[in-house]
């Protein structure tokens, strides 16, 4: 069986205020033929399907477009969706009964009301019609529903109990599978923080986000999931990441949220599960349809930068920039507009984000003159060998050996 692991899609989103919609499109489009192309049978979409709890119009749309080709897609035998912290638990769940028509199963939730283990198990079956692998789908869960106690306790008894409670609820679930369903790969999901270990102080904190976690509590460990799991399909971390201990995988946002999110690549993931439970996977590099720019330096030389923007994508570059001012300047953005209205306003770069950093004069001074001082346009071939040789020996080079070095630059042809 082959599944393509997705998540994070958040539809409907927006940087400031420039629109995402035209690459969700392209992506939703992209994500078709891919499935079509390496004959995927299962789609797996671990969370955050859309942006808001309210999702508008447009944003529906793209949803149910894309719902609606998959139905046509003959490989495809079933897709899974399971809610986020982003989504309306009870919204994504609506249209249940009417998506089933279209092999879509959807678990929004885990409610109020005791739902038992078979509404988070989808079974998914071969050409043959035997069920061959089981889908526990788990979608989103507040820690408001774990009824864990947190008044006058401490992060690590608290965490202590959300950890014992998120193990149990993984371990119960693979066991109601095994038994209705026994000798059948399985496979969980997940829309939570898990890392490795606990890790409190990461150089990439911007995704250490302990969303549904209790105060300090952190991430939870990878030895929630059941070690009967084949594979487990995590969504909430934006960034690609892989949790070996448990073959748990972030494919990460597609189309990135934010600015810190356009710095790495974005993946969606193939799994190929065979009847034994072993797992091969496959990331895939999502296409960039629009390049996020981020621009940083004095104002001369970014609009010196953006008068030579080039780029290959369908859609013009959202642009972030930073100027690097002694004093505030007031006329950026009229400065750039005039670069940029050279461009029909199909085809033209917007900036998303400008903003002002003032240094101090004596900084930029001093960055000048080391500027001067160390540009190769401004250097001797003679004085970078004195300078690189003082750096490795400690000590400047002998006249005779500076002499030996003249001689063959004089020697160099032409
Ligand atoms: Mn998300």
């Amino acid at each position: 069986m082959r599944i393509l692991h997705t998540s994070d899609w958040h539809l409907g989103v927006s940087l400031e205020q420039a629109p995402r919609e035209q690459e969700h499109e392209r992506f939703l489009n992209w994500l078709v033929d891919l499935m079509a192309e390496k004959k995927v049978d299962v789609l797996l979409h671990g969370g955050d399907v859309f942006h808001t709890s309210q999702p508008a119009a447009r944003s529906l749309r793209l949803y149910y477009q894309f719902l609606a080709r998959c139905s046509f897609e003959p490989h495809l035998k079933q897709i899974v969706i399971v809610g986020g912290n982003h989504d309306s638990a009870a919204r994504l769940d609506a249209p249940r009964d009417a998506l089933e028509m279209l092999r879509v199963y959807v678990v929004g939730g885990v409610g109020n009301q005791e739902l038992g283990w078979d509404h988070y198990l989808c079974p998914i079956k071969d050409d043959d019609g035997e069920v061959a692998l089981v889908i526990a789908a788990m979608p989103y869960i507040h820690e408001a529903h774990l009824g864990v106690r947190t008044t006058g306790r401490k992060p690590n008894e608290i965490w202590k109990d959300i950890t014992e409670l998120f193990t149990w609820q993984y371990s119960s679930l693979a066991e109601a599978a095994e038994q209705r369903y026994p000798g059948v790969p399985m496979i969980t999901t997940g829309h939570l923080t898990c890392y490795p270990e606990r890790r409190y102080e990461e150089e990439d904190a911007p995704y250490h986000t302990p969303l549904h976690l209790v105060e300090s509590c952190g991430s939870l460990p990878p030895s929630i999931f059941d070690d009967r799991y084949s594979y487990v399909a995590l969504g909430h971390i934006h960034k690609h990441m892989e949790i070996e201990e448990a073959n748990a995988w972030y494919p990460g946002s597609p189309i990135p949220t934010d600015v810190v999110e356009s710095r790495t690549p974005s993946y969606v993931l193939l799994v190929d599960v065979d009847p034994y439970g072993d797992t091969k996977v496959e990331r895939v590099e999502v296409p960039c349809w629009r390049p996020i720019l981020e621009m940083t330096g004095k104002p001369k030389d970014v609009l010196k930068q953006i008068e030579k923007l080039k780029w290959d994508t369908p859609f013009p570059p959202y642009l972030y920039i930073d100027f690097q001012v002694k004093s505030p300047q007031y006329d950026g953005l009229q400065r750039i507009d005039e670069i940029l209205q050279k461009y029909d306003p199909e085809h033209r770069p917007r900036v998303v984000r400008l903003k002002e950093t003032l240094i101090r004069e004596e900084e930029d001074e001093l960055e000048e003159e080391q500027e001067g001082e160390m540009s190769l346009e401004h250097l001797k071939p003679s004085e970078v060998f004195s300078m690189m040789y003082t750096l490795r020996h400690e000590n400047p080079p002998t006249e005779e050996l500076m002499l030996a070095f003249q001689s063959l630059l004089a020697d160099k042809p032409d």
